[in-house]
C-alpha cells in the first residue's frame, strides 16, 4: 500500500491504478485535468478547461519497472543524458525511475497542487550519485500548468547535479512548428557540436537536439497548425534543451511510435553541463516553469 493512500484528497483527486499497475494521480479540476505517475512524479497529461491535451505521451510508452514513460514531462535528475562516467547508469539519472511519494494535495482557487517528494535510498546511495538529498516537487493543474522542483543537500559535502524537466508537447505538425524566444542565444546541437546563434526561431527539418547554456529566456511554441501558441515562462533555469527525434530516431525507439515525431517537440527546463547546481551542504535550489495556451 502506497503511504499516499493515507493522504487526504481533495474531491478533485483521486489516486487509482494507470496503466501497466502503476499508481496514478488523476486531478479532474475546474480549471483543468491531468494525470501524475507516482512513478517518476511522472506528468502524464494536462489540458486546460475545454482544450485539447498539450501533453503529449506516445501510444507506444512503456509502463514498466525500470522503463521510464515516453512523454510527459520526465524529471531528469541528478544527471542529464547519459551518465559521463558510469555507462549502466539509466539515461537522465534515477528520479524519473524511482517511486516518489505523494505527500499533500489541495484546491487553491481554480487549480489543484499536488506535492511529491523523493529522499535519497539505500538505491540512490549505490548509485553513481551516491549523496544525501531532498526533492520536492510541486505540480499546479488548471488553466496553466505549474511545476517546482527544490532540491536540498542533506550531505556534509557540496553536491552538484544536473537537472531537467523533459517537456514533451503536442502539436500538430512538427514541420509547421517553430520555437521562439532563443534567437540570438548560442546552443550546441548533439550532432554537430557548437553553433553560431540564429536570428530566427527555431524551425524543425530533421533530427535535432540542441542545448542552449547560459540561456534565461522565456520561449513560445507556436503550432501554425491549429493556431496555438504554448508560452513557456521558467525561473531558476540556466540551460533550455530543445528536441526533435524526426524519422530515423523515431524508428529506431521501440517506445515511440515510427510516425509519432511528427505530433510532438520537446522544450526542456534545465540546469545542465556548465550549468549544473552545486549545493553547500543544507542549501536548497528551486527550479520552476509555467505553461500556458493562448
Ligand atoms: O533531451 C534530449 C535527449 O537528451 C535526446 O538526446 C534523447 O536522448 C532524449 O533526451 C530522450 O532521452 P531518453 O533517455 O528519454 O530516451
Amino acid at each position: 500500500m502506497s503511504a499516499a493512500t493515507s493522504l487526504e484528497l481533495p474531491s478533485s483527486v483521486e489516486l487509482g491504478m494507470g496503466e501497466g499497475g502503476l499508481s496514478v494521480a488523476r486531478v479532474a479540476g475546474p480549471g483543468g485535468t491531468a494525470e501524475v505517475y507516482l512513478r517518476g512524479a511522472h506528468v502524464s497529461s494536462w489540458a486546460p478547461a475545454g482544450s485539447t491535451p498539450v501533453i503529449w505521451m506516445s501510444e507506444q510508452s512503456e509502463y514498466a519497472p525500470g522503463i521510464p514513460l515516453r512523454g510527459g514531462v520526465p524529471i531528469c535528475f541528478p544527471w542529464f543524458a547519459g551518465h559521463p562516467t558510469d555507462a549502466t547508469a539509466p539515461s537522465h539519472g534515477f528520479a524519473r525511475l524511482a517511486d516518489w511519494q505523494l505527500v499533500a494535495a489541495r484546491e487553491v482557487g481554480a487549480d489543484v497542487e499536488l506535492d511529491l517528494r523523493l529522499t535519497d535510498s539505500e538505491a540512490t546511495r549505490a548509485s553513481a550519485w551516491p549523496h544525501r538529498f531532498e526533492a520536492r516537487y510541486t505540480i499546479t493543474v488548471g488553466a496553466e500548468l505549474a511545476l517546482s522542483l527544490t532540491v536540498t543537500n542533506r550531505d556534509a559535502e557540496p553536491v552538484t547535479f544536473e537537472e531537467a524537466l523533459h517537456t514533451y508537447l503536442a502539436v500538430a505538425d512538427i514541420r509547421q512548428t517553430e520555437v521562439g524566444g532563443l534567437e540570438g542565444a548560442l546552443f550546441t546541437d548533439r550532432l554537430s557540436g557548437p553553433q553560431p546563434a540564429e536570428s530566427e526561431p527555431v524551425r524543425f527539418s530533421g533530427e535535432t537536439d540542441r542545448i542552449y547554456q547560459a540561456s534565461t529566456a522565456d520561449t513560445t511554441v507556436t503550432d501554425a497548425a491549429t493556431g496555438r501558441v504554448f508560452s513557456i515562462n521558467k525561473q531558476g533555469s540556466a540551460s533550455t534543451v530543445v528536441w526533435n527525434p524526426w524519422i530515423e530516431k523515431a524508428a529506431a525507439m521501440a517506445d515511440f511510435g515510427d510516425d509519432e515525431y511528427t505530433g510532438m517537440v520537446c522544450v526542456e527546463t534545465c540546469n545542465i553541463r556548465d550549468d549544473a547546481i552545486t549545493l553547500a551542504p543544507g542549501a536548497s535550489h528551486e527550479m520552476s516553469v509555467r505553461y500556458t495556451v493562448a
